[in-house]
């Protein structure tokens, strides 16, 4: 089926219709979760507006200053980061929020009600891309409070990716999709401008069964260990592969992994020497390896930090970094044992 015979006509599913539908699911539901996410899509399309006019900025005013309008122009980052809070800070659905660009956990503030969720995210990753037009996105990852009540705490945030209850992402790049999963499979909605609705394009997503591209910064090669030398040389046909796999990387995960998961293949950021303060590699644990994970195992992948699951590694920490490998979970498997087998 095509695309837009996909989207359009009389079995067009709308993003409120299907997560309405999920949480028939669960007849207890206080429908929370339900409104969570949908403010989650409200907020990916005012992104998206404003990413499809970043390079006007110059034109209409720069971070700091005022537009033509008289309004304060934000920076993409902080314009994301601002509207994902304002969105969520007087639901009373949340107890709290973290991002990647906050360094302590976000409070809801005293005025507002608190909630039982938990919503951690990365407003606008691979925004260091923006300048040249490349795909960017937002990660985020909803938990169940731990404590009882109250204001929520660092308890309630550091959570394993086993506890997740609802995790995606939106990539904002030729067109804009949402892609979530709730743990009972991966369903992506491409964000139609016409009309202003996500509509439900690729249901029930599912990672191809035949890998075909592996995706990593190979400039960082001499900075690698030598299991992971000697697998990237395994998904390029050598070291007895029975496959050889094209090479893309966009550096912006979202994109790469979105790439991976309907392509089939391998994203990995391993661990390297190139920066002694971050051992694990670049990737942030809590706003892109745990939702990331979660997603794609939804999907019958596999995400690894090259030792064993993501989604077993309790964060100490809200900042902290892992390696990662996601994609098909033979390719991913293949890493581990590289690495158990080269780097001890
Ligand atoms: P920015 O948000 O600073 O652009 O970083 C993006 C990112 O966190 C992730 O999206 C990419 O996979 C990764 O960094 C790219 O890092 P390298 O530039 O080191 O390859």
């Amino acid at each position: 089926m095509s695309e837009s015979s996909r989207s359009s006509g009389s079995g067009l599913i709308t993003i409120e219709r299907h997560i309405l539908r999920e949480q028939e699911r669960f007849p207890d539901a206080t429908g929370h979760l339900t409104d969570l996410l949908y403010d989650i899509a409200l907020a990916a399309k005012l992104i998206a507006s404003r990413t499809q006019r970043a390079g006007l900025a110059d034109i209409l005013g720069s971070a700091g200053h005022e537009n033509v309008q008289g309004e304060e122009v934000q920076k993409l980052d902080e314009y994301a980061q601002s509207t994902i809070y304002q969105l969520n800070d007087h639901t009373g659905r949340l107890c709290c929020m973290a991002s990647e660009e906050e360094k302590d956990i976000i409070e809801i503030p005293p005025q507002y009600p608190t909630g039982n969720y938990v919503l951690v995210f990365d407003p606008l990753d691979g925004s260091s891309n923006i300048d040249f037009n490349v795909a960017v996105g937002t990660i985020f990852a909803i938990f169940r409070r731990r404590t009882a009540s109250g204001p929520g705490t660092l308890e309630d945030v550091l959570q394993s990716g086993r506890e997740i209850v609802a995790g995606g992402y939106l990539v904002y790049g030729s067109s804009t999709m949402l892609v979530y999963t709730t743990g009972h499979g991966v369903n992506g909605f491409t964000l139609d401008p016409s009309i202003g609705e996500f509509l439900l394009s690729h249901p029930d997503v599912r990672l191809p069964r035949k890998p075909k591209y592996y995706s990593a910064n190979q400039g960082y090669e001499k900075y690698w260990s030598e299991g992971v030398r000697r697998y990237t040389r395994w998904l390029q046909g050598e070291e007895g592969s029975p496959m050889s796999l094209s090479l893309r990387y966009i550096g912006s995960m979202v994109a790469d992994v979105h790439r991976t998961l309907f392509g089939g293949g391998v994203f990995y950021y391993p661990s390297d020497t190139k920066d002694p303060n971050k051992p694990h590699g670049k990737l942030r644990l809590l706003y892109e390896a745990m939702p990331m994970a979660y997603l794609i195992e939804q999907a019958g992948g596999y995400g690894s930090t090259g030792r064993g699951p993501i989604l077993d590694v309790k964060p100490a920490s809200l900042h902290q970094r892992t390696p990662v490998f996601v994609g098909n979970r033979e390719v991913v498997e293949k890493a581990e044992e590289f690495i158990a087998t080269h780097d001890r």
